[in-house]
């Protein structure tokens, strides 16, 4: 008796190639992540006072409050305020867009804090 192997397999095997292709196509259509970390230490202060990105990258900022009070990281672009505070010992992202090239100021708007830095967008 010849063994004969069902034709799903096959299919199967078609489908999931079509899958993935379309899969790989969304992909591309999504802008670069650039991730980057600052942190407020116990006392004040952030980690870095330049961030450097490129326009057209999509920017993640994981933001880590170790300090015993709460901080705020802001930014001011051309688009308006992107903004995120963290509580003490907890972190928090700040997602956008690099749509605009420039120099832009990032800073605490907690009153009375004066943590600030410079958010560099190059082409
Ligand atoms: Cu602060």
């Amino acid at each position: 008796m010849a063994c004969q192997r069902p034709a799903l397999p096959r299919r199967m095997f078609a489908l999931t190639a079509i899958l993935a292709s379309l899969l790989v196509g969304c992909g591309s259509a999504l802008p670069p992540e650039h991730r980057l970390e600052l942190s407020v230490a116990a006392g004040g202060g952030y980690s870095l006072t330049r961030l450097e990105i490129r326009r057209g990258e999509q920017v993640v900022i994981t933001f880590h409050n170790r300090d015993t009070v709460a901080h705020n990281l802001s930014i001011e672009l051309p688009t308006g305020r992107r903004a995120v505070s963290a509580e003490p010992s907890v972190d928090a992202i700040l997602n956008f867009p690099a749509n605009d090239s420039g120099s832009f100021r990032f800073f605490c708007a907690v009153p009375g804090h004066t943590e600030a830095g410079v958010l560099v967008i190059s082409e």
